[in-house]
């Protein structure tokens, strides 16, 4: 009792009242944080983090009515300020338990196309506790009706008002720094919205979006349909027409691609105390059935497995900053190959993904894209020991998507992606090949990369097994590539010992070798396989693979050239501008020359003039690529045939539910391996030596068994 009077007698003052308000808006912050939204909290320091991080922004709003004199003013937008607050606070709450995301700005004046804003049943998406959002408000106002908190008419001295918020600055900047320590490059890289909630809030999140979408849009209203005629120029005559010795040849198959996270070319037949890391993908490379490429580069941005997928499924590069799916993704026009192939081959598309959807903004991406499928986390048992920091271990990765890949129509049009060979590659002990050990350097990154990467080689060995006792093997082309280093350039000195190398005379050249990651086209069936010098990067796949399935290609904005055509453009961009082609590496303002690594430090005349050429060359290619993405650019182009994708027509929820209405649907039609197999689940011809999977049966929490089908709604962070 004595308490509230005290409560009521501080709120009675001005600097008290506002001290309420910031209190209560704080507490009803933590409600969302921890009873509705999942933030996925990790560590001590993130949870630190959140309960700090609602302070900044709210003591900045509610020192705006400190500035005014007449009392009725300072109650009036004090109150406004609070309630206008709560709403966007109430409306994330709402949105989120429908679309497990954040508003966009962009959602919210309805400008994006992928989320449509809250449907007619947001009165069903309310919950008993939602009263706590609105009840301090309504206490606080009943209070003042009835003078239990008095109008203090006294105005405050304008400094009170400056200190306040210039402690809501400071507050922020520690914030900040707080959310860059654990998240480097939080604001620049966007990896994920939820990020920018978990460290800064969702104030800061609301205006970080409103400023970035502002920018877009600028962009993109200014942009006109003149603007394209210079990127179809650069397309058409940049465009290398199919070699007729492979157009075609997986013509109809299905395509696996896997993405191998995180995966150098140096760890291809690389060996370590005399066992091989990778020795079913090294068998695969050298494979008579795989076309393989040494001399094969990453080409990614800071948007890093974000960009290389891009680059795959688009031909266009990421941006110069940022993840271009992240800062683009949800309202950009493709022409991406699920679409395409779809509305040319019939080809039904899915990706397996054990990580959350919203990580890369992937579930409004390949919306835009045209993914039939988005199997994210939500589809499987992530619990216990079953993920690791990005999610559903690979081995069961592969394994727990066979229901789902199984139901598929075919053709289908597939991407499995990886993610235990992450940074920091951490990998538990049980999951450890006993035979293998790996390197003793005094860096645990590099030690540890080989341990995740010899893992991800075995579950792709369990995955081929499988492909090849369903019969699925030779009716598909399985793509796999390494999406971009593992080891970062500030490694590369700890790795350099291990590739036989003097860390001591490491230099640029060196960094930039080890941009190399592998490309293995695996056609079963072929027989004249082979392993190519050619120099090529990941922008060139797209036309690669739609030539190897005898679709032409000449029609799209497409900035890659097919790897097998004479005509193919052996200068590989790298996202910075440098550039490597069969003779030299550019790099850093250095030209070098391949095949004695030597620098060249007067260049001459003629070497000028290739470095001259080549820079404008890789300048150009990589703006009119921003320049297209940037002003989305390919809503004014329709190539013969295309119809453009609409996102509202896709919906990740249910997705085996869905392949299983459509196997009923099509009766003795149905292509999928469940319908061919009678009607019988392929997974017992999955092998897998995944422990995980073994575990007896009394560990309750690993063998927890979610709901396979289970909506996006119920995605876990990690
Ligand atoms: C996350 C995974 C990793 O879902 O794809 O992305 P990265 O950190 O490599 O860009
Ligand atoms: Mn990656």
């Amino acid at each position: 009792m004595k308490l509230t009077r005290q409560i009521l007698k501080a709120s009675s003052t001005r600097k008290g009242f506002i001290v309420l308000l910031v209190v209560c808006f704080w507490l009803k912050t933590l409600l969302a944080y921890f009873a509705d939204f999942n933030l996925g909290i990790t560590n001590v320091f993130q949870f630190f983090i959140a309960l700090i991080n609602p302070f900044a922004t709210t003591i900045l709003l509610l020192s705006i009515p400190l500035y005014f004199k007449k009392s009725s003013n300072f109650y009036i937008v004090a109150l406004l300020i609070d309630t206008i607050n709560t709403v966007l606070l109430y409306l994330n709450v709402i949105y989120f338990r429908e679309f497990t995301d954040y508003m966009t700005v962009s959602t919210m004046t309805g400008y994006s196309k992928v989320n449509q804003g809250l449907s007619g049943s947001s009165l069903a998406l309310t919950k008993f506790h939602d009263v706590l959002y609105w009840i301090d408000l309504i206490v606080i106002i009943l209070l003042m009706a009835s003078r239990r908190i008095k109008i203090d008419k006294r105005p405050l001295n304008k400094r009170i008002g400056l200190a306040m918020t210039s402690l809501s600055v400071l507050l922020f900047t520690v914030n900040l720094s707080f959310g860059e320590m654990d998240r480097p490059q939080l604001l620049t890289r966007t990896f994920d919205r939820s990020y920018i909630v978990k460290y800064l809030g969702l104030d800061a999140f609301t205006v970080y979006d409103g400023i970035k979408s502002q920018h877009t849009n600028e962009m993109r209203n200014s942009a006109t349909k003149s603007q394209l005629t210079n990127i179809l120029k650069y397309t058409r005559s940049h465009y290398a027409k199919p070699n007729p010795k492979y157009y075609g040849i997986a013509k109809g198959k299905n395509v696996i691609y896997i993405h191998l996270e995180s995966f150098q070319q140096f760890l291809i037949n690389k060996k370590i105390n005399g066992k091989e890391v990778t020795p079913f993908l090294n068998k695969l490379y050298a494979s008579k059935a795989s076309y393989s490429f040494k001399n094969f580069y990453h080409q990614v941005g800071q948007g890093k497995t974000s960009d290389a997928e891009n680059m795959l499924e688009t031909s266009t590069f990421g941006l110069p900053q940022g993840s271009l799916f992240a800062q683009l993704g949800s309202d950009n026009t493709f022409q991406a190959a699920p679409a395409i192939l779809s509305q040319r081959r019939h080809y039904t598309s899915a990706v397996f993904h054990g990580n959350v959807a919203s990580f890369w903004n992937r579930n409004n991406v390949y919306k835009n894209m045209g993914y039939n499928y988005f199997f994210d986390a939500s589809y499987y048992n992530t619990t216990g020991d079953r993920s690791l920091g990005y999610g559903l271990k690979d081995k069961l990765l592969f394994h727990d998507s066979v229901p789902y890949l199984e139901n598929l129509q075919q053709p289908f049009y597939v991407k499995y992606i990886t993610v235990t060979n992450h940074f920091p590659y951490d990998l538990d002990q049980e999951d450890m090949d006993p035979n293998f050990k790996t390197v003793n350097t005094d860096d645990d990154v590099v030690n540890n990369y080989f341990e995740t990467a010899h893992y991800l080689d075995s579950a792709i060995k369990e995955f081929y097994q499988y492909l090849s006792k369903t019969g699925l093997l030779k009716h598909s082309v399985i793509v796999l590539y390494g999406d971009h280093y593992g080891i970062s350039n500030s490694e590369n000195k700890n790795l350099a010992k291990v590739l036989g190398k003097n860390s001591d005379n490491w230099n640029d050249f060196d960094n930039a070798q080890l941009q190399r990651v592998p490309l293995i086209i695996n056609i079963p069936g072929q027989k004249n396989g082979y392993i190519s010098k050619k120099y090529a990067g990941e922008i060139d796949v797209l036309p690669t693979l739609m030539h190897l399935l005898g679709i032409s290609t000449k029609r799209y904005v497409q900035f890659g050239t097919d790897i097998f055509s004479s005509r193919h453009d052996q200068l590989v961009a790298f996202r910075d501008q440098d550039w490597v082609t069969p003779t030299y590496t550019y790099t850093n303002h250095d030209l070098y020359l391949n095949s004695t690594g030597q620098l060249i430090s007067n260049p001459n005349k003629q070497q000028k003039a290739e470095i001259a050429r080549n820079n404008k060359k890789v300048d150009h290619q990589l703006s009119l690529s921003d320049q297209l993405n940037e002003k989305n650019l390919l809503r004014f182009y329709h190539p013969k045939g295309f119809i453009s994708v609409d996102p509202r027509k896709y919906n990740y929820a249910n997705g085996l539910a869905k392949e299983q209405r459509i196997e009923k649907l099509l009766k003795n039609k149905s292509t999928s391996i469940f319908s061919e197999n009678g009607d019988h689940s392929t997974l017992i011809d999955y092998y897998t030596n995944a422990p995980e999977l073994h575990h007896k049966a009394t560990d309750s929490n690993r063998i927890k068994i979610t709901n396979p089908d289970a909506t996006n709604d119920s995605s876990s962070s990690k």
